[in-house]
């Protein structure tokens, strides 16, 4: 194989970045919110300096009690990770330099360092115009968001009707009815399914007309899900029948795929609350032998653990209905995202949703994608490089075409 002239992968790599940066994406995971949804639409640089991963890194440096921190006002947290992550240390965490990738993004002077002015420019935003000029920069076409019925806050904006923005799409969010039966059965009931915590036939197909009345109210993409490392199928738990006789026959029914969200072990240290999360190894035969036993149905997954990908890569290559996506969490950093990708389309070429967002809070959709996009143009331009080192030169349309399949277009064919 000739090595490449440095001109041609120059070529290359203006014809990718373009493309990269041009592409509008489908963000198929996020945990953002129309503004019809009032409070849980979280932005602002306060919002953005509370983001949990930035309260992990804080509390690493400070003396002070988990709960002392969580009785500081919204201000005075922002206020101390800023000094702790920010001033009294230089913010080379991604999730810190997301903060000032965003804010410099806005249009704002991050040498000036001055939280103050930062805030003074949120307070003129209009929240409706704002999402606008966020989607915009983030070049960001539509997201999907995480919607958990039985999220008391989040159910009332549902039965209120309250969804009318088009960029928001909903994925209905079940770790309450597979993670946490016991309390899911009360509220069930309360909403006139008539389920009992024995799953018998009559519990299964209330459990059933549950999932398809909200599939049908929220015009759902897809059932969701976040599973321990230990998630085991077939197993003998409330879980294990719920997926058998529910979820599963319900996707096949309706067409919605299911996401696995694979590897997270919930309240490590439960101090920290929503921070305090951490990852495991899960079992990669459970997913194959899910999609080996349910050929019918789509599966989407990502995996937590760095030491889930490669095996993960390789079941896909096994069943067509298994899509994989996103760098998820602690995955979400340059170095893995990089590994990642190379390794996914090296074995996967472009059948997969290479990332999302997860974003929390609304402004983290600019540094969330103008970092990925970084990096997944690099690889990119890699991987074309190598092909004409062979001889075979991909053309603009090529790589547009194969750009839009990687940021929302396989996502919705296989939605279908
Ligand atoms: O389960 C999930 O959707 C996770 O993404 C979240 O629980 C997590 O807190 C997060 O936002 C990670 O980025
Ligand atoms: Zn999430």
């Amino acid at each position: 194989m000739t090595e490449l002239r440095a001109d041609i992968k120059c070529a290359i790599r203006n014809q990718v970045s373009q493309a990269v940066d041009e592409t509008l994406i489908t963000d198929i995971h996020t945990h953002i919110y129309p503004h019809t949804f009032e409070a849980l639409l979280l932005w602002g640089i306060d919002e953005l300096l509370t983001y949990h991963y930035l309260i992990a890194e804080t509390m690493r440096y400070l003396d002070m009690g988990y709960e002392h921190f969580w009785a500081l006002p919204k201000r005075a947290q922002a206020e101390l990770v800023w000094k702790t992550l920010f001033i009294e240390r230089s913010p080379v965490s991604e999730a810190c330099r997301g903060v000032l990738t965003t804010l410099e993004k806005l249009g704002l002077d991050v040498s000036k360092r001055d939280l103050e002015a930062y805030r003074k420019f949120f307070a003129e935003q209009k929240v409706d115009k704002y999402i606008d000029k966020v989607f915009e920069l983030a070049r960001v076409k539509c997201v999907v968001m995480t919607n958990d019925p039985f999220d008391d806050t989040e159910i009332g904006y549902w039965l209120d009707s309250r969804q009318r923005d088009e960029r928001f799409r909903a994925a209905l969010r079940l770790d309450a009815l597979l993670n946490s039966w016991h309390t899911a059965v009360p509220k069930l009931k309360e909403w006139g399914y008539n389920v009992s915590s024995e799953i018998n036939s009559q519990t299964v197909s209330e459990v059933r007309r549950f999932l398809v009345e909200w599939l049908n109210r929220m015009n759902a993409v897809y059932m969701a899900v976040s599973l321990p490392p230990s998630f085991a199928f077939p197993e003998a738990s409330p879980r294990g029948q719920l997926i058998s006789e529910c979820i599963l026959p319900t996707a096949r029914e309706t067409g919605k795929p299911f996401a696995m969200m694979i590897g997270v072990k919930k309240l490590t240290n439960p101090a920290l609350r929503l921070a305090g999360d951490s990852v495991g190894k899960a079992n990669i035969d459970v997913v194959e032998y899910l999609c080996a036993n349910y050929p019918d149905v789509k599966f989407l997954v990502t995996m937590l653990s760095r030491e889930n990908q490669h095996e993960l890569c390789v079941a896909a290559r096994k069943f067509r209905n298994l899509h994989v996506f996103g760098c998820w969490w602690f995955l979400n950093n340059p170095s893995l995202i990089d590994e990642i990708t190379r390794m996914r389309l090296e074995l996967l070429g472009l059948s997969m949703t290479p990332q999302h967002s997860d974003a929390r809070v609304l402004d983290q959709l600019i540094y969330k994608w103008a970092h990925s996009r970084r990096i997944i143009a690099e690889v990119l331009t890699d991987k074309y490089a190598d092909l004409a080192a062979a001889g075979w030169q991909a053309t603009e349309q090529e790589i547009r075409r194969d750009v839009g399949a990687l940021f929302g277009d396989n996502f919705w064919r296989f939605v279908g």
